[in-house]
């Protein structure tokens, strides 16, 4: 029987839309209508892909029921799972913050001494609390954090921010970021062949995928004689593709630039004189 690579993804929730996105930009094609189906396999690639709950991701790696896998930093950060953090991914980005009720007189966390944090992530918490001698106590809960200063329960709350507006909701203000947190890709410590070679090759094709993310190609024309001062602006990967135009005294220019520096480097074309700009999106860089 042929070997597949166990890849653990969550069953539903935050991060499923954006690793099946991943593993698709990555040419994993899965068996259709996936339905309720917990466990599908790949088409074109020797793997499977299994629906789990998120948490349940890093124990599953280490005991071996899967061989790798997707989920949020802080799940694996709280379980301290001796799980190898492959490559951070990019997306599901949030932050793992101490907040407190917005009319408070709290001006850092040092001012939380002696009183209660609310959290569902207390190894989290207790790290930071102790590394900055701050002697404050936690209640433990699983879900709805945020409405722990307002029954009574803590004085404060410790749980996960994206946007903000569940803190705002809730009458709460952030305090202090502890944590911030990724999507990343995890395996196992040690595999065996050939489960090994079939990670590696999936490792190889996520990297390409994020690389090519932040990355555009640009074609332009441009008079021959500048040609060097664009090359020193898009240098491309090793030096841009130059080929000369069938009109005298032109050169068509090619080179990936990354996105940061787009529209800077777009004005600075246009400036130099550069005409015909195409810019096209590039799926796998490596
Ligand atoms: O069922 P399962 O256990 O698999 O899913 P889950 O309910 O535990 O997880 P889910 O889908 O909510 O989150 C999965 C992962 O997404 C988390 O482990 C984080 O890595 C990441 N992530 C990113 C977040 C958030 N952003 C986030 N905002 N996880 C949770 N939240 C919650 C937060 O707890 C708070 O209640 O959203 C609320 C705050 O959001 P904002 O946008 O109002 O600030
Ligand atoms: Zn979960």
């Amino acid at each position: 029987m042929e070997s597949l690579l166990r890849i653990g993804v969550q069953k539903s929730g935050r991060l499923l839309e954006d690793s099946l996105e991943l593993l698709k930009a990555c040419d994993l094609d899965f068996e259709r209508g996936r339905g309720s189906s917990l466990r599908v396999f790949a088409e074109n690639f020797p793997a499977e892909l299994l629906f789990l709950r998120d948490d349940d991701i890093p124990g599953y790696v280490v005991d071996g029921t899967i061989d790798c896998g997707i989920v949020g930093e802080n799940i694996i950060a709280e379980a301290e799972s001796p799980v190898l953090i492959l490559e951070k991914l990019g997306f599901s980005k949030c932050r793992l913050s101490i907040s407190v009720p917005k009319g408070s007189a709290f001006s850092d966390s040092r001012a939380l001494d002696g009183l209660r944090i609310a959290s569902a992530y207390p190894r989290l918490l207790t790290r930071y609390l102790k590394r900055n001698e701050i002697k404050a106590s936690i209640h433990e809960m699983s879900g709805s954090v945020e409405i722990a200063p307002s029954i009574g329960l803590a004085d404060a709350v410790c749980d996960l921010v994206s946007s903000g507006s569940t803190l705002l909701m809730n009458g709460l203000r952030e305090l202090e970021s502890i944590f911030t947190s990724e999507a990343v890709f995890v395996a196992a410590q040690t595999l065996q062949e050939p489960t090994a070679a079939i990670l590696k090759s999936l490792l190889f094709r996520i990297r390409a995928v994020k690389r090519a993310k932040n990355c555009k190609y640009i074609l332009l024309n441009i008079r021959t004689e500048r040609v060097p001062e664009i090359a020193d602006l898009i240098p491309g990967l090793r030096s841009p593709t130059v080929l000369p135009l069938s009109e005298p005294g032109w050169s068509s220019v090619h080179a990936v630039v990354e996105d940061q520096e787009f529209w800077k480097k777009i004005e600075l074309l246009k400036s130099l004189g550069a005409e015909g700009i195409l810019v096209c999106g590039v799926e796998k860089l490596m």
